[in-house]
């Protein structure tokens, strides 16, 4: 965790942004039983159900159901029968994978510009870019391969007030919505890749998107003394959209993440932090929902004051709710990770408030690291 490349600051300042995006737009998961899946997004997480689409609208291939939460956007795909390429691609992924995500798609202000930028800098093109209407107005999409079998759909709604995309219908919340919303953005998603692999893919990001290296990383000598993976991160020029990259390291166990590829059959999405202003709030209602995190030990809160000093929220809430803290130059930050959402042990969740810190918790490493061995253990996996 040696700071090399130290870049809190907008990393094309002064230049134009040779990418440049707008933030997130949707996860799209390929899913088993998108219906289910829906409803478990809608009660345990507090999101909302705004569109559809199914055999009923018109779409007989795959249902696709969109949930918001504030301006964090999934999307749950099944496929009900597969008469396409992409169909039968997803009943495969769902196969192989298990509930994962293909999609990370980004919004920008040019899908032609920046497909043209992607792929003449070495992407894989999945879809030229092309324009999709209904009478809300125009879609214009485009999409990149990235590590695995995820992609990068390059998404311009701003001609477009429908819910979602052409083909699918607005539709009401499946139960009652929570009172306030678990969070509103999406912080940053992290892939997995191949041990030896993170640096292509870093260079990946970097050259292809124009993305930059953020300051906080994991490096061989905390590697091999407990975390078991190696971390860098990327962003793009305005920090909205943040990947991090991870591979699995030799150390004194088996590594997280290689427990991650053998389950999820190969790289992929590993998880989605999700940005909230009340964690406290939102790991109440979660944790009343069935929603499972991680332990935290006690011994973690006797020493957490002496570090972080003083944030929002007193130590004994902290650790009555397991959620963890940790802070930098620029501020502190709290978060909680969630179980694997699934019963393989792949994709999970973090919850993220940030007060100033841009970083990812790098002080909680230890602790995060150890409650996820406690985990696999308990899986079996020494
Ligand atoms: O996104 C991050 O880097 C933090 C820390 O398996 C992290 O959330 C890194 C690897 C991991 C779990 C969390
Ligand atoms: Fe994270």
């Amino acid at each position: 965790m040696t700071d090399t490349t130290a870049t809190s600051t907008p990393a094309h300042a002064g230049q134009a942004d040779p990418f440049p995006v707008k933030g997130m737009d949707a996860v799209e998961f390929a899913v088993g039983n998108a219906k289910q899946a829906a409803h478990y997004y809608s009660t345990a997480f507090g999101m909302t159900c705004t569109a559809y689409r199914g055999p009923e609208t018109g779409s007989r291939e795959t249902a696709g159901y969109v949930l918001e939460s504030g301006g964090a956007r999934f999307v749950f795909t099944s496929v009900v029968k597969a008469s396409t390429e992409r169909g039968a691609f997803l009943e495969r992924h769902v196969a192989e994978h298990g509930d994962g995500v293909v999609d990370l798609a980004i919004e920008v202000p040019d899908v032609p510009a920046a497909f043209a930028y992607a792929v003449g800098h070495g992407a894989t093109a999945l879809a030229e870019p092309r324009e999709l209407r209904d009478e809300h107005g125009t879609v214009v999409l485009a999409a990149i391969a990235t590590y695995g079998q995820t992609r990068h759909t390059l998404v311009d709604r701003s001609r477009y007030s429908g819910p979602y995309l052409p083909g699918y219908q607005a539709r009401g919340p499946i139960v009652e919505p929570v009172a306030e919303r678990n969070f509103q953005a999406i912080d940053h998603c992290v892939g997995n890749v191949e041990l030896g692999r993170m640096d292509e893919w870093v260079s990946f990001y970097n050259r292809v998107m124009g993305f930059t290296n953020m300051k906080e990383f994991v490096g061989d000598d905390i590697a091999t003394e407990y975390s078991a993976l190696m971390s860098k991160v990327v962003a793009d020029g305005t920090r909205k959209v943040k990947f991090p990259l991870n591979e699995p390291a030799v150390a004194k166990r088996k590594s997280q993440i290689d427990e991650y590829l053998e389950f999820y059959g190969g790289p992929g999405v590993q998880h989605i932090a999700l940005a909230t202003n009340d964690i406290v709030r939102t790991v109440r209602q979660m944790r009343a929902a069935g929603v499972e995190f991680l332990e935290t030990p006690d011994s973690y809160y006797d020493t957490l004051g002496e570090w972080v000093g003083d944030t929002r929220v007193p130590v004994e809430e902290l650790r009555e709710l397991k959620i963890l803290a940790d802070r930098d130059e620029d501020g502190y930050l709290l978060q909680i990770f969630t179980k694997p959402v699934q019963d393989r042990p792949t994709v999970f969740f973090e919850m993220i408030e940030r007060h100033g810190s841009m970083g990812f918790g790098k002080g909680n490493f230890k602790a995060l690291f150890e409650a996820i061995e406690r985990e696999q253990d308990k899986r079996g996996n020494l």
